[in-house]
């Protein structure tokens, strides 16, 4: 993020506050007149899933508050990479956050638990109905956010995480010398020096020069990404290994969360519930026209799906990924792990 952005940021953010400070001081009719400002931040571009996202839920909310609040969207690249639009929520300057759990993972260990593979389960409304309400999930990592005064609100899936390669990989031995893209956490940076990569841990905006000049060999994202970054103009093969879904937050800065009138965290969460089921709808139907979009664009694309052969070797070679996740988030990490398991239908 630019010094200047931020500069702004945070003087936008010292009048909001100040503004309700001075607020309740004013006679009640100009308090009504005065909108709040919400600055919610995305990890992706506008058209993207995360664009989609904050756009319906903009408009619900606006409509629900009946003009008290404006939602401000701040797309990938006016606040900074994933991990600054989390600091700017933990301090306050932003309100709402996309945090992808690959990166979110860095900062809070026990996020982590989506970055293990094969995890998640291939029925998509499962998934979904897990993701959105498990208890134990929302116990152990609401907990774990909360310690860094963020409070999570809900969790999505942007659909399959694909691999976009220059060589074709379906075996473990396919990975030698190659260098994988990946997200930050520990956990998948572990995942792929187990299955015999070089990972390289890089911001998203840096991936398509990193393909473009061979820094590394692939990467990993759902359809709609490698569309809209325009990964498959500089890779050859897009193949579905079943590894993971690519599971994303929503966090908002916990004292703002906390400090909320009724009727506004009211409206917040029954936006959050009700957004469940659209982002679902709206992420299988981006997928596929972006699958298709990439067909139509690059017609000499090898697109390959791992058989359940080739799946196991991958899966094989992870399994102490398992056991490394549970040394690090301990106890409640363990917990947490076992649920989800049991809840997914995946076992160890
Ligand atoms: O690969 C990444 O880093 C990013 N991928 C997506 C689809 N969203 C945001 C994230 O930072």
């Amino acid at each position: 993020m630019s010094t200047l952005t931020s500069l702004l940021l945070v003087i936008a953010s010292y009048f909001t506050s100040t503004t309700v400070l001075f607020a309740s001081t004013l006679p009640k009719h100009d308090v009504e007149k005065e909108p709040t400002t919400w600055r919610f931040g995305l990890e992706e571009i506008e058209g993207s899933l995360q664009h989609i996202y904050a756009k319906a839920f903009k408009k619900r909310i606006e409509e629900k508050t009946q003009g008290a609040i404006d939602v401000d969207i701040y797309s990938y690249g006016t606040l900074g990479e994933s991990e600054d639009l989390t600091n700017l929520t933990a301090q306050g300057t932003v309100q709402l956050a996309h945090a992808s759990t690959g990166i979110l993972g860095k900062r809070i260990p026990e996020m982590q638990v989506f970055t293990l593979p094969y995890l998640l389960s291939h029925d998509g409304q499962r998934n979904k109905r897990i993701l959105s309400s498990n208890s134990t999930l929302y116990g152990v990592l609401g907990n774990a956010l909360i310690d860094q005064n963020l409070r999570l609100l809900t969790l999505y899936s942007e659909g399959d995480m694909v691999w976009t390669t220059n060589e074709l990989i379906r075996h473990p031995r396919d990975f030698d010398a190659f260098k994988m893209r990946v997200m930050s956490a520990p956990l998948n940076i572990d995942t792929f020096r187990l299955y015999g990569a070089d990972p390289v841990s890089l911001p998203y905006s840096e991936i398509y020069s990193a393909l473009q000049s061979y820094r590394v060999d692939g990467q990993s994202n759902p359809i709609f990404a490698i569309e809209e970054m325009r990964f498959y103009e500089v890779t050859d093969y897009m193949i579905w290994s079943g590894q993971q879904k690519f599971i994303t937050s929503i966090i908002a800065n916990q004292a703002w969360y906390l400090r909320l009138p009724a009727d506004q965290k009211k409206a917040l969460r029954s936006t959050i519930t009700e957004m469940t089921d659209i982002i679902h709808e709206r992420q299988e139907a981006l997928n596929h026209s972006q699958l298709n979009t990439i067909k139509r664009e690059k017609p000499d694309m090898v697109m390959l799906t791992l058989n359940s052969q080739q799946k196991r070797a991958f899966k094989q070679r992870a399994k102490p990924v398992r056991e490394k996740y549970i040394e690090m988030t301990g106890k409640q990490g363990k917990r947490l792990l076992e649920a989800l398991e049991k809840a997914f239908d995946t076992g160890p």
